[in-house]
């Protein structure tokens, strides 16, 4: 199995800057690598990394996505003096050059190969590329945007030809649209390029028709291309996971990639002087954890924007953390998306459900409404500039004022992050080989003779053994440690999977359980009734109007055998709900005789791993020791098998599941992909 995260970084990329006054182009300073580096070296994180040289991308690579033309401009840059370095500048939008950008950018790139060798030959699972220039918006004959060379355009290209990586997906995570990387895949149906962007119906540099949510690609590459534009700022940690809930992640997972870059510009995070966004940094954990069970794991995140210095940096630590398998912290206080993310959602599943067939019950596209004449005209082309634009003395004022603003946005630092000493702890029958990597469950010592004689009383009949009592216990004590962040995960094969999830929902000190149930056998009615746990039943047999806020039965009538049912099920309303929910424990129940296909219970376990700072239980029935070593292998961070594209799910089952989701979307919000007024 391939372990370990590569992180590869060149003071070398510090060595450029703006020589001239502009505006437009202060905020990409060389300080941005300095300080995320700094923070990933303060952190312990750049140690526990597998550290990887940079090296120069070659002309050959370049011409993967650039002109000929293109490349010959930017190699005559570090021979040119200031005057002509700004006459070259002014060509292009929203960038500068320096002497050493060339060298830079050609180490930008080269990085960026270098994360793709080493994850593509299994030298590391995933990992970061920390480098400047950033790539996305730079285009086949044209710098833009801070930009000189398309990184990860580049690398896609490199991915495919290199490796035969038949199907890459981009996710472009930056609030800048990277129009680069669109145009260059545009027509390409073996990347899947994903963007949201701050855009405000146009008014937002790049200023881009092509941006909104309506550019899908073109040709073949048709559906290829998802856009989710933002038509206000502020957008939260919310938002974002409600997109990817019901947007990217449905769509991924059909897609099913070989590898998987992210775009990971941090400028969507709070605090950001560009995006004006509210997401906090912690919100890149999730996100990047909820992106590590495709592709099997293979992940390359290569540094894009991100201006706000403590912003950034605390967002690439919540990175590469994830990247390196520590719990995610808990995303708090989670509400529904607002009303104008709801909107955008709304329109990129309308718009791509003739594509998708995890979409195909989306509701249609909003009729074109009569006020959207009434918004604001877009600008033409990109920023012009220092010079040159009248009224730049009431631009310059309205600088004053936004800058001032933004010195005040505070937020707390994310907490520390610590992963319990020991990882996954299983509570199995002697006969029972412990899977490498595990530790056999045994407590402290054992229950005493009222311990005994309560949970005899409470839970098993006078006919069963010692040994029951002990299993009992055992179990309570290992869910103990658990809650004590003593130990992070578990799994236990029990004799009676009802029984035991009876008593460990009693037994939990969690305010909050999430228990998801696998299987038609019946939830006991006791954890049904209990206030404290909420139960996601799949695959139930129960007619839906049984559910109540605590009780949701997702009846499947083509029942566990459909894959992409089961993974609809889970990433549209079980994710949601366990977002929402914040549990402090989850219990993952396999009901006996449940026949499920490998990899879904792999991506089922490792996606939950999300929650409740990783604490998750497996019970198994005793006798089905058969997926013991696949959930085990979830258990220790292992990423979970690729379940291959995925087919179009029961369009009985899909019906439904949108039938649950308005019902419940009330109570959980997180479920809601239409804004109000709209439904
Ligand atoms: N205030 C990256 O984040 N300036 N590039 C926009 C509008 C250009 C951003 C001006 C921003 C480029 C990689
Ligand atoms: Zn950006």
């Amino acid at each position: 199995m391939k372990m370990g995260t590569a992180l590869i970084y060149d003071e070398e990329m510090t060595k450029y800057k703006l020589l001239w006054v502009d505006p437009v182009c202060k905020i990409e300073v060389p300080e941005r690598l300095i300080v995320s580096y700094e923070a990933l070296v303060k952190s312990g994180l750049a140690d526990r990394c597998v550290s990887i040289p940079v090296r120069e991308a070659t002309d050959a690579e370049i011409l993967l996505a650039h002109s000929e033309e293109y490349l010959e401009a930017v190699k005559k840059t570090p021979y040119m003096h200031l005057e002509e370095l700004m006459t070259f500048t002014q060509k292009y939008g929203d960038v500068y050059f320096h002497p050493n950008i060339y060298h830079c950018a050609k180490l930008a790139v080269g990085a960026t190969l270098q994360l793709v060798d080493n994850v593509m030959t299994g030298k590391v699972r995933n990992g970061m590329a920390l480098v400047r220039p950033p790539g996305h918006h730079s285009q086949s004959s044209a710098a833009n945007g801070f930009c000189v060379f398309n990184n990860v355009a580049i690398a896609a290209q490199y991915a495919k030809k290199h490796y035969k990586a038949k199907r890459v997906l981009i996710v472009d995570w930056d609030v800048h649209h990277g129009q680069g990387v669109q145009y260059c895949f545009e027509d390409d149906p073996s990347v899947l390029y994903f963007s949201w962007h701050r855009y405000e119906h146009q008014s937002f540099w790049p200023n881009l028709k092509e941006s909104d949510f309506d550019s899908v690609g073109s040709g073949k590459g048709a559906g290829f291309n998802v856009n989710v534009p933002w038509n206000k700022v502020g957008m939260g940690n919310s938002d974002y996971l409600a997109v990817f809930f019901h947007v990217l992640l449905p769509v991924a997972y059909e897609f099913s990639p070989d590898l998987v870059f992210i775009c990971a510009g941090f400028d969507s995070a709070i605090g950001d002087p560009e995006g004006h966004m509210s997401a906090t940094p912690d919100i890149f954990a999730h996100l990047t954890h909820l992106l590590m069970n495709l592709a099997d794991g293979k992940v390359c995140a290569v540094l894009e924007g991100g201006y706000n210095l403590t912003s950034l940096a605390q967002s690439v630590c919540q990175t590469v953390q994830t990247l390196l398998g520590d719990p995610a912290p808990r995303p708090a206080q989670l509400g529904g998306a607002c009303e104008s993310a709801l909107e955008s959602i709304h329109s990129a599943r309308s718009i791509h459900k003739k594509y998708w067939s995890c979409l195909q019950h989306a509701a249609a596209p909003f009729p074109e409404e009569p006020s959207s004449k009434n918004r604001r005209p877009a600008q033409q082309g990109g920023s012009q500039g220092p010079e040159g634009d009248a009224g730049g003395d009431a631009q310059r004022e309205e600088e004053k004022v936004e800058e001032k603003e933004e010195e005040e946005i505070v937020w707390p630092e994310p907490l520390r992050r610590v992963a319990p000493s020991l990882r996954s702890a299983l509570l199995l029958p002697d006969a029972v080989e412990c899977p490498d990597g595990c530790a056999r469950f045994s407590p402290a010592h054992g229950p005493g003779p009222l311990e005994r004689a309560r949970l005899r009383k409470s839970y098993l009949k006078e006919s069963e053994d010692e040994a029951s009592v002990t299993l009992l216990y055992n179990l309570t004590a290992l869910l103990g440690q658990m809650e004590k962040n003593e130990i992070r995960n578990g799994l236990a094969l029990v004799p009676d999977v009802s029984m035991a999830a009876t008593l460990l929902t009693s037994a939990s000190l969690s305010k909050r359980v999430l228990l998801v149930w696998m299987g038609e056998g019946p939830v006991p009615s006791q954890i049904i009734e209990d206030e404290k746990t909420l139960v996601v039943h799949i695959d139930s047999m129960e007619p839906h109007e049984a559910h109540s806020k605590y009780y949701i039965p997702i009846p499947l009538k083509k029942g566990c055998g459909d894959t992409a049912g089961v993974m609809q099920a889970v990433l549209g309303l079980l994710l949601p709900l366990g977002y929402q929910y914040e549990p402090g424990l989850v219990l993952l129940a396999r009901w006996p005789g449940y026949q499920v296909e490998g990899g879904l219970w792999q991506q089922l376990t490792c996606l939950l791993q999300g929650l409740a700072l990783g604490h998750t239980l497996v019970l198994l029935q005793e006798n089905e020791t058969a997926p013991v070593g696949i959930t085990a292998s979830c258990l220790l961070g292992n990423a979970a098998l690729s379940l291959g594209p995925l087919v179009a799910p029961g369009p009985e089952d899909v019906g439904s599941f949108e039938r649950l989701r308005l019902r419940l979307q009330t109570d959980w919000p997180l479920l809601q992909t239409t804004a109000p007024e709209k439904r």
